[in-house]
């Protein structure tokens, strides 16, 4: 493959009308034969090239007339068609193998269930085509298959006739809405399923149904609910009602995603689906809720209006990444979610967009489509959708929304539609605002922040710079929206006269008058908190006192600044000790906070986020040259030092948590899993230092529901507590077959900072229920690992030999999961020389493979250069 730029971007030569595809379906040899109506676009004379990968050609016919070799050529990229005609009919019969298909893409067969997977190029694997998300055409599609195997034959749109052949039945199904093809989905199999329906604002019934293997009705039910809710939710926040008369979700074991958003047809990772409290904490249904959400509100932001070309995919992720965001956050926590939203900003984010993969939410260049699947496209995507809604409020966004979706209903359209319609609405100048999409790196603002006394004004000068990027030395100042509040030292909310700064140019002098006089006392200085709800996807350095971060802390107006002022404290002990080479102490005020705030009123699921220091990854980002032992130790350190100092309080918390929570049955409910989360903490922290095997397994005896169950196992594990073995296994045995739940048996060992943790993710590969042919044991269990900073980065490389080994492995099989392992030796420049050779050794073995694909030799080349 050669790289493609976003420059060079051509409308196609030809569209698609329509396309009919018909699906013999069979494990080895599947037959689609694929109708297409082509009509020549512009005056040229160029032939029909059309994108096909691992096809076996069969014929081609152009209005009824089977071509030979001169009319055609074809190779294990293309088919090219020389014809004069304007519009014509062309019909290509092929055959693929969707049993050997081990990637996941285009048509495969796994367990029994055929399912398609398109976005971005799959559909390629299925038939030749325009495969390009700027052809939309009108989608007929018949499936043929064995009725007692595969009683259910799904596609898009609506079902428009079935048809019994002896052991063979035949489904048509025919989608209104002209789409492209990554959008296109069949799925075949045999399932459980729930029915249910929502009737639209506008009285119209859209037939709801969840596909799920046979047994699983059980934990399906969340999955419905929330569905439901998110077509409730888009119509009164966003005014967007759902088009057609069914829509249809089927979980799915095998899947390289979490969810995909095929029109009338989600397929979804089971994972984000199935749960029940008994196999799924509260985290996996509020994955599920935002999961469900996302595809959902791609009806409208993906599918409606859809990408010109891939390198705006944040135009419909970013966009609908936010959407799911606001949806989560009304009915449930904003505070919670948000901090949620800007831990995955700054502990992945970040070491994106300062790695040799850096890219602009809307990318320049791309070898692999596959590998911009990224949380720079989609949650820095969504964090720029943030500020516009930010700089807008939420009427002048949603008139910039209706004005997008009045000019591109239909279209397939670029980042710069939606920003000009933002605009146009609104009649605002976004032309600097437009950087945050053409240029890549994380802005480090620097703040100092004054107090005069005599003018009774508060001082605010900023600076801003962004470092260079691989093919981007120069950076311009982004237009930076700057949220701010202020409390007196007793954390009495002082009314400024402006609260929201617009940083645009490299420095910049504020001045801020505000009820200052009237709130503080003689000689008192306000306390200033700045950038509140994280209101722009920067790093900010600014000098503050701990005092002043503790009144923050415990007062700050904006719940997400407190909870971030409790991260810098704990950061900054933990920066000072390495820069000292000691070991971290907590000091007394410190520890004076944290009480304060656990026996405080707060919401507790805010206390538990406040109490929980930042995670090795966000830390580690603050260093050039990691220090993986010093973090390692002083985080550990930091953790037993507050569970020792707040032992009394945080045991009589806990049980006053645990008494409260069992006074009634488990509920999935806001004051529920917020009691639960701190509860959970809590236990995390005594198991820091209660030696006492008895209590934690009658604590792990007690638990009715998997957010405790885990919540107690992880705690013992990770904290190598003498009980852990046999939860351990205790866990196996009471779980194992059950594969979902087991992920998370494999996820909790995989992150045991343990030297023995290598050596048993190469045992647990061995387990029955282990599989490198799944994406999900992958992932919870190698990719899991790449996390886990000290085992990962064992000074003796065999984290990295383990990883580069199993990289090899799927390069063969699954090169898209692949992709993802290798990300963690992406940053192998910010370890020590000795690491860095360890690192670079595995890229360079990978680098030599005769088959490199193309998801891993974009990365390793990029990671080489
Ligand atoms: N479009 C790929 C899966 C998702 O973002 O919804
Ligand atoms: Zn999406």
């Amino acid at each position: 493959k050669t790289a493609k730029y976003r420059k060079d971007y051509q409308a196609p030569d030809f569209t698609i009308h329509s396309v009919d595809l018909t699906f013999e379906l069979d494990p080895s040899q599947t037959r689609v034969t694929n109708t297409m109506v082509v009509e020549r676009q512009g005056s040229h004379q160029r032939p029909l090239v059309l994108d096909g990968e691992g096809l076996q050609l069969i014929q081609v016919s152009l209005d009824d007339k089977t071509l030979n070799g001169d009319d055609y050529s074809v190779n294990d990229q293309q088919l090219v068609v020389s014809t004069d005609k304007d519009r014509f009919t062309l019909t290509i019969i092929n055959d693929i193998n969707p049993s050997q298909n081990k990637a996941l893409e285009g048509l495969y067969l796994a367990e029994n269930t055929y399912c398609t997977q398109c976005e971005a190029e799959g559909f390629r694997r299925i038939t030749f085509y325009l495969d390009r998300p700027d052809v939309l055409a009108r989608f007929t599609t018949t499936i043929i298959g064995d009725k007692s195997q595969y009683p259910y034959l799904l596609s898009n749109g609506n079902l428009i006739k079935t048809e019994q052949c002896g052991d063979k039945h035949v489904a048509v199904w025919q989608d209104p809405y002209p789409k492209p093809s990554y959008l296109f989905a069949l799925v075949a199999g045999d399932f459980d399923v729930l029915r249910d329906s929502f009737t639209t604002r506008e009285g119209r019934d859209v037939k709801l149904e969840l596909f799920v293997d046979k047994g699983n009705l059980d934990r399906s039910e969340h999955a419905m609910t929330s569905l439901k809710n998110a077509m409730k939710w888009d119509e009164e926040r966003f005014g967007l009602v759902y088009d057609l008369d069914i829509y249809m979700v089927v979980a799915v074991d095998f899947f390289n995603m979490g969810a995909m958003e095929n029109k009338g047809l989600n397929v979804f990772n089971a994972k984000y689906v199935l749960a029940n409290p008994a196999t799924a904490t509260d985290q996996d249904f509020l994955n599920i809720e935002s999961v469900i959400g996302h595809e959902y509100f791609h009806n409208w932001t993906g599918n409606r209006i859809t990408c010109r070309d891939w390198f705006q995919l944040s135009l419909k992720e970013g966009l609908t990444v936010f959407r799911d965001q606001e949806f989560s956050s009304d009915l449930g926590s904003r505070a919670v979610n948000r901090i949620q939203d800007v831990k995955i900003i700054r502990s992945h984010q970040f070491t994106e967009d300062a790695g040799p993969m850096a890219h602009p939410i809307r990318p320049d260049k791309v070898l692999e489509m596959n590998n911009f699947y990224t949380v720079t496209v989609y949650n820095k995507g969504a964090e720029v959708i943030r500020m516009l809604h930010t700089l807008l409020g939420e009427a002048g966004f949603q008139r910039g929304m209706q004005l997008y979706v009045e000019r591109h209903d239909g279209q397939a359209v670029t980042c710069e539609d939606f920003v000009a319609a933002m605009e146009a609405a609104n009649e605002q100048d976004f032309s600097q605002f437009r950087r945050w999409y053409s240029q890549a790196g994380t802005p480090q603002v620097e703040a100092d922040v004054d107090f005069d006394q005599d003018k009774q004004q508060l001082n605010i000068a900023l600076r801003q710079t962004t470092p260079a990027t691989p093919g981007q030395s120069e950076k311009l100042p982004f237009h930076i929206p700057v949220k701010i509040s202020a409390v007196t030292p007793s954390g009495q909310v002082i009314t400024l006269n402006e609260g929201l700064l617009h940083l645009q140019k490299e420095q910049q002098q504020f001045v801020i008058n505000g009820d200052f006089s009237a709130k503080l006392q003689a000689g008192e200085q306000p306390v200033v908190s700045l950038f509140d709800n994280f209101s722009a996807p920067v790093k900010v350095s600014r000098k503050i006192s701990a005092n002043d971060l503790r009144t923050l802390m415990a007062h700050a107006p904006d719940p997400v600044s407190r909870w971030d002022a409790s991260q810098q404290l704990f950061g900054e002990l933990i920066h000072q000790a390495i820069a000292q080479q000691t070991t971290v102490k907590l000091d007394q005020q410190t520890i004076s906070a944290c009480r304060q705030l656990l026996t405080s009123d707060a919401d507790p699921a805010l206390i538990a986020l406040a109490l929980t220091p930042p995670g090795a990854a966000t830390l580690a980002d603050n260093y050039d040259e990691i220090p993986v032992e010093q973090l390692r130790h002083n985080l550990k350190q930091l953790k037993k030092q507050l569970a020792q100092a707040l032992k009394d309080d945080v045991m009589a918390r806990y049980q006053q948590l645990t008494a409260t929570l069992k006074a009634h049955d488990y509920q999935l409910q806001g004051d529920d899993i917020s009691q639960r989360q701190l509860r959970n903490t809590l236990l995390s922290y005594l198991a820091e230092i209660n030696d006492d095997a008895a209590w934690f397994e009658s604590v792990y005896e007690q638990a009715d529901n998997m957010t405790d169950t885990l919540a107690v196992l992880q705690a013992v594990t990770w904290t190598e507590h003498s009980v852990a073995e046999e939860l351990l296994n205790r866990f196996d045995q009471q779980w194992q077959g059950e594969k979902l739940v087991m992920d998370k048996w494999f996820q909790t060992q995989a992150l045991a900072d343990n030297d023995a943790t290598v050596a048993r993710i190469e045992t647990l590969m061995q387990h029955a229920d282990f599989s490198l042919d799944n994406p999900n044991r992958v992932y919870s269990l190698l990719a899991a690992f790449t996390q886990n900073l000290a085992q990962f980065h064992r000074a003796d490389g065999a984290g990295y030999r383990l990883i580069g080994g199993v990289i090899q492995t799927l390069n063969d099989s699954n090169p898209q999961v692949a992709s993802r392992l290798l990300s963690a030796f992406m940053s192998w420049k910010r370890y020590d020389a000795h690491r860095q050779a360890l690192m670079k050794q595995q890229l360079e073995e990978l680098s030599a493979l005769p088959n490199l694909a193309s998801d891993l030799q974009e990365k390793v080349e990029n990671s080489l250069a």
